[in-house]
C-alpha cells in the first residue's frame, strides 16, 4: 500500500491527497508533526533532506515534490482516471499552466497567506506583500481571459492544473486581490469537485 507523509494543514500534500482520491488509489497516511519540527529530525531527513511534506513511498521507491508525485501517479497507475492528457500539445500547455501556478500564484500567495495567518501584523513585510499581491492580481487577470470560454484549463475536464491550484484557491480569501468573474466561476467548479471537497472539506 502507498504511504503518504503528510500534515493535515499542508497545501502541497492536499494536492496529492486529491489526486489519490480522484484516482481511487488506496493509501495510508504517515503523520509528520511539522508543529513539533519532526520534519527537521534525522528519521524524516533520511526520507526527504529538504524537510518537507508531501513524500510518497511506493514500496522502496521514495518521492518528494507534489507535482512530481502527481506525474508519477499518472504513469505508475495507468488504469486509473486520467489527470494528464496524452496529446503532446495539450500536455505542454498543461505544463505551462502548472509552472505558472507555482511561480505566479502559489509562491507569492503562500508568502502573503503565511504572514496573515501566522505572523504578528507589526512584523509583516508590507512592501513585499503588496508587490506579491500585485503579481497575483496580474496573474488572475491573464488566467481569467484564458478561462473566458472554458470550464476547465485543459480539454474542458477537471485535471492536473485544477489539482495544482485547488488547495491554494481554497485560501484565496487571505490574499488582497480582486477575483475576476471567469476565474471565480472556475474556482467554484474546482472547489465543488468531489475529490477536492473530500480533502479540503475535511480540514
Ligand atoms: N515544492 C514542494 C513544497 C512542499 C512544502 O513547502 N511543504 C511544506 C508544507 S505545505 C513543508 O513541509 N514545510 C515544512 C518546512 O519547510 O519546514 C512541493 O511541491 O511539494
Amino acid at each position: 500500500m502507498l504511504e503518504l507523509y503528510s500534515h493535515p494543514n499542508s497545501t502541497y500534500t492536499h494536492r496529492v491527497r486529491i489526486a489519490l482520491i480522484f484516482k481511487s488509489i488506496d493509501f495510508t497516511i504517515n503523520h509528520v508533526a511539522l508543529d513539533k519540527l519532526e520534519n527537521r529530525k534525522k528519521p524524516f531527513l533520511a526520507i526527504n533532506p529538504y524537510a518537507k511534506v508531501p513524500v510518497l513511498k511506493d514500496g522502496d521507491f521514495i518521492l518528494s515534490e507534489s507535482s512530481a508525485i502527481l506525474r508519477y501517479l499518472e504513469e505508475a497507475y495507468p488504469d486509473t482516471k486520467k489527470l494528464i492528457p496524452l496529446d503532446t500539445k495539450a500536455r505542454a500547455t498543461m505544463n505551462q499552466f502548472a509552472n505558472q501556478c507555482e511561480t505566479e500564484f502559489c509562491f507569492p500567495g503562500s508568502f502573503v497567506y503565511f504572514a496573515k495567518r501566522f505572523i504578528k501584523e507589526e512584523k509583516w513585510d508590507v512592501p513585499r506583500m503588496k508587490e506579491y499581491s500585485k503579481k497575483i492580481g496580474r496573474h488572475l487577470e491573464i488566467f481569467d481571459s484564458y478561462l473566458a470560454d472554458k470550464s476547465y484549463v485543459i480539454g474542458n475536464e477537471f485535471g492536473f492544473v485544477e489539482v495544482m491550484y485547488a488547495p491554494f484557491i481554497f485560501n484565496i480569501g487571505y490574499l488582497d486581490v480582486e477575483i475576476p468573474i471567469h476565474f471565480k466561476a472556475w474556482m467554484d467548479r474546482v472547489l465543488s469537485h468531489d475529490s477536492v471537497k473530500q480533502v479540503l472539506g475535511s480540514n
